[in-house]
């Protein structure tokens, strides 16, 4: 693990201890002086990497306080706490309830179910997960009827679909979306309750809060739900604010899964949950769907109409897998767009709350602009999910660098990235925690599934065997072979997700073609290609599509470090030789130069192969290469004609990409890999570094570099092996 992100996950640790209370965690060490539902949901999984006992007792703590009815409270009030936040037991008055637990002080309102979801990851993330299933079988019950009193008394229609009645069942309190509806309500201040708003001060700009206007709101629903003594049915009929939100479904839809999961691990029926998850997904899908706007937007129950307002909750639907295939790309222009900061736009971080194009978009206040790191992290799982693959890593990129930056903050500038609300944030800590396990997660299973297998492909592979040659005069090989494996980019490449679906290409008749003409390669003479343009357009492609033919050939599931040697291995015979993909690597494009990881060159002294050498080294071949992984260039096909502009783009798009990171705060850039095993072909380090400025978008990055040239200290980011399919 990079030294930097050890050092700050020990501050995040810090963080969750002092907040902790004994039993719980507090959101926070004076704003939110009591135990939240969500929070403690992320809390919980944050605190899985590393101390299951407190993660389990999170969870246990909270559900001590779940109503009879099922309902788990937004808040579980700390006794010893009370007098600093507002509203609290006196305020809420949730005796007038039969269902509140005895003996426990809550609010008597709700929060997104991410239990599920945290249990889950306590269990696989215990050293010992056998020791943890007396929890799971203690939790899944309570889990479940959760989710029942949801179904139960929150979806009338039986739609699938759970309404919430106050914003703060949201979690995102002051979302833009909520004006509308809460509008409606005309406030009449004799007859509201008199308050006291308690979370003003705390050293927080109040413009970063929601107004006063939003908060006579607030205390409106909460007076009216205690006058309908918390009775659901009564609720109903009097509430104004009865809204059916994409991002509580989404996160309920996906809790599902987890329970549908546990319960099998536990040994229940996992129908119940399997039908809810489906059903909610279908609704979402169906009724959630903006189709003008290519969004999901809130329902307005009481309107009977979508509240046009799009924001970041309205991606949520990916998190859950309830988007179809072509709501998806629809949502990715959205959120890949200047309205929510674009990949590479250089002047912003991903992504914002609210739709950065908007007139009432506010970049620090609360959820009406800022960064939320909860919101972005789920939002990475989901784009994750639909493959969206150099998306997800800029989004993990900025949950990464935002809080080392600019400390553990409740939330952040879109643009500058500075930290608003509450320091020593607890979820931002726990998310954090969890992100940078997550990044050096695919190292240690590669690695266990590598010594596994080690020795079962030993031998080198000449993937084109001749058994099948092309009739085909071998002088138009080169070009009916480029051809081809343009073909195969146009059906089973994502060029701009950087993706091979490895599934479809292997049977298929185009690439039964390829491996026809990869043998006709056996009686091609690479002397015949023409002028530098040809010959690297066609050793860069030739190379891209060894590691494809080898990755099907030999079966890779994972990643290409199953086989020991993968590169070394797999080889073309071309002409009276044979070349393996670090041939070509290293031997032709590399210039012959000695690879880090090897004693010797590729062509020895007396090897004919020398003469195909292309000297000088273009270093953005790097950028092009692709190694298969998820780590490596995005896959394209490189023509002759427009090698040089293809090549500039690709090192454009991987310098602006989450493969580097300039840290101005922290004095640092971490940069991939790449660059320290051939910073060589850059011309040593103070070569990458000037290669990286020029292809740099971010303006304050790149006069952080020039400012620091001379001391700039440089880490190297993890490499992820895992296959780009
Ligand atoms: C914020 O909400 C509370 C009310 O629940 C508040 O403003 O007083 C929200 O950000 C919410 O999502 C969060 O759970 C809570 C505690 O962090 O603070």
């Amino acid at each position: 693990m990079a030294k930097i992100f050890a050092d700050y996950v020990e501050r995040a640790k810090r963080i969750l201890d002092d907040n902790w209370t004994g039993s719980s965690t507090k959101p926070s060490p004076s704003l939110y002086p009591h135990q939240w539902n969500w929070d403690s949901g992320f809390i919980a999984i944050g605190r899985s990497h590393y101390d299951t006992a407190r993660a389990i007792q999170e969870i246990e703590t909270l559900f001590a306080a779940q109503w009879s009815n099922g309902m788990l409270p937004q808040i579980v009030f700390n006794p010893t706490e009370l007098g600093h936040y507002f509203p609290e037991p006196d305020f809420w008055q949730t005796e007038r309830s039969p269902h509140t637990p005895s003996g426990k002080l809550t609010s008597g309102i709700t929060m997104p179910p991410i239990h599920a979801i945290a249990v889950e990851k306590i269990y696989q993330n215990a050293r010992q997960p056998r020791r943890v299933r007396p929890f799971v079988e203690r939790i899944y019950p309570k889990l479940l009827a959760l989710h029942a009193y949801l179904y139960r008394e929150r979806d009338p229609n039986q739609e699938g679909l759970i309404y919430i009645r106050h914003p703060w069942e949201s979690g995102i309190d002051n979302s833009p979306t909520w004006d509308v509806p809460l509008k409606r309500i005309a406030i009449d201040k004799t007859s509201l309750p008199e308050y006291t708003r308690r979370d003003l001060g705390h050293g927080i700009d109040p413009r970063m809060r929601p107004s006063d206007d939003d908060y006579d709101r607030y205390v409106y629903l909460v007076d009216l739900c205690r006058q309908c003594d918390y009775d659901e049915f009564r609720i109903r009929e009097a509430c104004p604010f009865l809204i059916q939100d994409p991002l509580f479904n989404s996160i309920l839809c996906r809790a599902n899964e987890s329970l549908v999961r546990l319960a099998e691990t536990i040994g229940e029926s996992p129908e119940t949950p399997r039908s809810w998850a489906k059903n909610t997904a279908d609704a979402i899908s169906k009724k959630l769907w903006h189709e003008e706007h290519g969004m999901f937007d809130a329902y307005d129950l009481v309107s009977e109409q979508l509240i046009e307002v799009d924001t970041a909750a309205g991606f949520m639907p990916l998190y859950a897998g309830a988007a179809t295939r072509d709501q998806a790309e629809r949502l990715y222009n959205q959120l890949n767009s200047l309205s929510f900061c674009a990949l590479h736009q250089g002047n912003c971080f991903t992504i914002p709350n609210y739709d950065t194009q908007k007139e009432d978009f506010e970049r620090s206040n609360y959820w009406r602009g800022p960064i939320w790191i909860n919101i972005n992290w789920m939002l990475a799982q989901g784009l994750r999910r639909y493959g969206y693959t150099p998306k997800a890593d800029s989004l993990q990129k900025d949950l990464l660098q935002l809080p080392i930056r600019f400390c553990f903050y409740e939330y952040f500038d879109s643009f500058d990235g500075s930290g608003y609300g509450s320091d020593n944030f607890s979820w931002t800590a726990a998310l954090f925690i969890d992100l940078v396990q997550e990044f050096y997660e695919s190292e240690r299973s590669v690695a266990r599934v590598a010594s596994r297998i080690k020795d079962f492909f030993a031998k080198d592979t000449i993937l084109n065997d001749g058994s099948e040659m092309p009739d085909i005069d071998p002088n138009k090989l080169a070009g009916e072979l480029m051809h081809n494996i343009r073909i195969l980019r146009d059906r089973f490449y994502n060029t701009s997700r950087g993706l091979v679906d490895y599934e479809q290409l292997k049977d298929s008749s185009e690439f039964k073609h390829y491996r026809i003409l990869a043998n006709g390669l056996r009686e091609f003479r690479p002397s015949c290609l023409m002028g530098r343009k040809e010959k690297l357009a066609f050793w860069t492609n030739l190379y891209n599509t060894i590691v494809v033919d080898g990755i099907v050939t030999l079966g890779v599931k994972e990643s290409v470090k199953e086989v020991p040697g993968f590169f070394r291995r797999i080889k073309y015979a071309i002409g009276s030789h044979s070349f393996s993909a670090d041939d070509i690597e290293h031997g032709i494009l590399r210039g012959n130069v000695r690879p880090w990881f090897s004693p010797f060159r590729s062509f020895g002294a007396r090897d004919p192969r020398r003469g195909m050498i292309l000297t000088p080294v273009d270093p953005r071949i790097h950028f092009a290469l692709v190694c298969g992984s998820r780590s490596c260039a995005p896959i394209d096909y490189y023509d002759a004609e427009h090698v040089y502009e293809q090549l500039e783009a690709a090192a454009k798009g991987f310098i602006n990409s989450s493969e580097v990171l300039v840290l101005p705060e922290e004095g640092k850039m971490l940069v991939s890999e790449i660059f320290r095993w051939y910073e060589r072909d850059f011309g040593g380090k103070s070569g990458f570094i000037d290669f990286i400025f020029d292809y740099l978008a971010d303006e304050n990055a790149r006069r952080f570099i020039q400012e620091n040239y001379a001391s700039l200290h440089i880490e190297y980011l993890h490499y992820d092996w895992n296959l780009n399919r």
